[in-house]
């Protein structure tokens, strides 16, 4: 199966899950309603599909996968929702619709932000998956999340404006705002169906890899591409003068980076004893190619 095709299913695989566990709230608020419109507003999937291939790699199913990737598809929508804030990114446009504050107003956007991250706990909590691979889960995920990675990447993202950072600096603030999602994803895909740590390590390996190299190719794509292609505004970095490896480096040595970075993340899985190698291979290459 090529590789487009491969995306396709996955993707489609999980806006099924998405819509059935969307289908089953019954509840009517419109803080419900802000995050089902954010959720369902498409993005390319990349984090669940990831969380599928990872399971597979370690022999489970795309079924096992399914609850812990949309857990993280949920923790990914609400530091979009947050991140277009006024007080943050303050942005109109996203996924090619209105951000959630945009469309819902401030206060019910950001309480629909902090609604994802207690869902996401929760839809962990009440899956089937066995107590251990929870605790390990929710353990992972707030780690993940926190001052160790997303929410401080977004901090040092939002002080760096205007400043110089230093490559280390950079790739510091990129592990924390982007890769160690990616490194979950591989995570819990992996962990799902097995505690073979090992094995589960050079997923994460390859997951912190690749991460690295999808905000570098974001931050090129933020330059040189439309608000049409990406469903976002673009050419944002050079206005707000954000602290970029484009800005760093330019554009043609970032590009460079993040292939360095894509072909850490292949080496990872050399000797790995994992499935679907060839497919993770094609992924990363993908990324790095990806034009929104
Ligand atoms: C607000 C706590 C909090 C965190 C925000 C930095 C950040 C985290 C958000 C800003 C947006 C951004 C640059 C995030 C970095 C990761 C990234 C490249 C997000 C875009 O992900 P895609 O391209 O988006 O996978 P879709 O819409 O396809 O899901």
């Amino acid at each position: 199966m090529d590789i487009d095709a491969l995306l396709t299913r996955k993707k489609s695989l999980f806006e099924d899950f998405l819509e059935t566990y969307l289908s089953h709230i019954q509840t009517n608020s419109g803080v419900v309603d802000a995050f089902s419109y954010s959720l369902s507003a498409g993005g390319k999937r990349i984090r669940p599909i990831l969380t599928m291939l990872a399971c597979e790699a370690m022999g489970g199913t795309d079924s096992a996968a399914l609850p812990a990737g949309l857990a993280i598809e949920m923790i990914h929508t609400f530091s979009l929702i947050h991140d277009d804030l006024p007080a943050l990114d303050n942005d109109d446009l996203r996924r090619g619709r209105p951000t959630c504050h945009t469309k819902f107003g401030e206060a019910t956007a950001i309480l629909a932000g902090d609604a994802l991250i207690f869902q996401a706990l929760s839809l962990i909590c009440s899956s089937a998956y066995t107590p251990d691979v929870k605790v390990d889960l929710c353990c992972a995920l707030s780690d993940v999340c926190g001052f160790r990675g997303l929410v401080q990447g977004e901090y040092e993202d939002v002080m760096a404006e205007g400043k110089d950072l230093d490559l280390m600096q950079i790739e510091e603030m990129y592990r924390k705002k982007t890769s160690r999602l990616f490194e979950l994803c591989m995570y819990a895909g992996g962990r799902v169906i097995s505690d073979d740590l090992p094995r589960i390590q050079a997923l994460k390996t390859y997951g912190t890899n690749i991460g690295l190299a999808f905000q570098a190719i974001d931050d090129i794509l933020d330059v040189t591409s439309s608000d049409t292609t990406l469903g976002k505004t673009s050419g944002k970095d050079i206005v707000q003068d954000k602290a970029t490896i484009v800005k760093a480096l330019g554009i043609e040595q970032a590009r460079e980076w993040a292939t360095l970075s894509t072909e850490k993340a292949i080496e990872a899985l050399t000797n790995s004893n994992l499935n679907r190698i060839v497919e993770l291979k094609e992924l990363a290459s993908w990324m790095l190619k990806r034009v929104m």
